[in-house]
């Protein structure tokens, strides 16, 4: 073979070598992102439409998902995270039980250099770095938004207007907030006043429970339930007409979510008005997961856009409703 032909043959292998490692790189690039998810449990109808707004939307993207239920208890939580860290998944995102204990497991995160996404409900911990944004809705605008309505509704009342409030999970995001919003509205009107506060833990079943409590200890005495979740006050109206009173008129009612359920319960009568919180987590998270595996750097906060849906609007609204 002639000096030039050998030359041109080198030249000829080194640009394909040079293709096949280019190549190799992008398969690199484009290899699939794991995220775990530690998702609280099923205890309402919120947390199954957003478990499954979360599964559907990775699957769209292609995002392989390690999805754990924690059953409502934050050691199955703080499991499922070190269990993520264990398996080197690319990021971490969890919607928290509760605000508070999580430093430890979340520094463990941080040191293993894996991304973590709080979805939902926010931490309370002194150092914001060990999270790198909080996707979810603004509980304590919620919480206003319930009190705005029944301070519109009863603005022309003078006697006494008795309230009791079924908060959700105790040290919870939304209970906190939710009480705060709904507190910080009512504070200055001397006629709306809390006669009993007590958890039903986002429950239908124990929102029933507590609500037979409230109406044995008051009768009544009551003229407006203030419910954290839209399950809990189906679980109240329940035991609202088991006590042979009308729920939606005898009692108001107002609660949060407006899932399906809800808007069945105002079409019904049973219910007065339901502020929304949107479950539909799904597309936001996964767009942040990719947005961080680009090395984009994304807002510490990305709050949900929501509306308040009173009784009058829901025949219109209820076939429209995605949850
Ligand atoms: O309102 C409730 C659920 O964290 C916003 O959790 C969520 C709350 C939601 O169980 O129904």
């Amino acid at each position: 073979m002639k000096k030039s032909k050998v030359v041109a043959a080198v030249m000829v292998a080194l640009v394909g070598l040079a293709l096949v490692l280019t190549g190799v790189g992008c398969q690199k690039e484009k290899k699939q992102i794991t995220l775990g998810f530690s998702q609280i449990g099923a205890e309402s109808e919120w947390r199954t439409a957003n478990t499954k707004s979360i599964e559907e939307t990775a699957k769209a993207e292609g995002i392989d998902l390690k999805l754990s239920d924690a059953q409502q208890k934050q050691e199955n939580q703080i499991k499922a995270i070190r269990s993520f860290i264990a398996q080197k998944v690319d990021v971490i995102a969890f919607s928290p039980v509760v605000e508070t204990g999580w430093e430890p497991v979340l520094r463990e995160a941080k040191e293993a250099k894996i991304p973590v996404i709080l979805t939902d409900r926010a931490v309370d911990t002194k150092d914001d770095s060990l999270w790198v944004t909080f996707i979810g809705s603004d509980f304590v605008e919620e919480g206003r938004r319930a009190a705005k309505w029944l301070v519109e509704k009863t603005k022309d009342r003078t006697d006494p207007v008795n309230i009791v409030e079924l908060q959700g999970t105790v040290g919870s995001a939304p209970a906190i907030d939710r009480k705060k919003g709904f507190e910080e509205i009512i504070k200055d009107k001397p006629q709306l006043k809390i006669l009993r506060s007590q958890t039903g833990d986002f429950t239908r079943a124990k929102g029933k429970e507590v609500m037979e409590a409230f109406l044995k200890a008051e009768g009544k005495n009551i003229h407006v339930l203030y419910a954290h979740n839209d399950d809990m006050a189906i679980g109240a109206i329940q035991a609202i007409e088991e006590a042979g009173l009308r729920p939606g008129q005898d009692i108001l009612i107002i609660s949060i979510d407006a899932v399906k359920g809800a808007f069945e319960a105002m079409m019904a009568g049973k219910l007065n008005v339901t502020v929304e919180c949107s479950p539909l987590l799904g597309p936001q998270l996964m767009s942040a997961v990719k947005d961080l595996m680009a090395g984009k750097t994304l807002p510490k906060r990305i709050v949900t856009e929501e509306g308040v849906f009173p009784m009058e609007t829901a025949a219109q609204e209820f076939p429209k409703r995605k949850y």
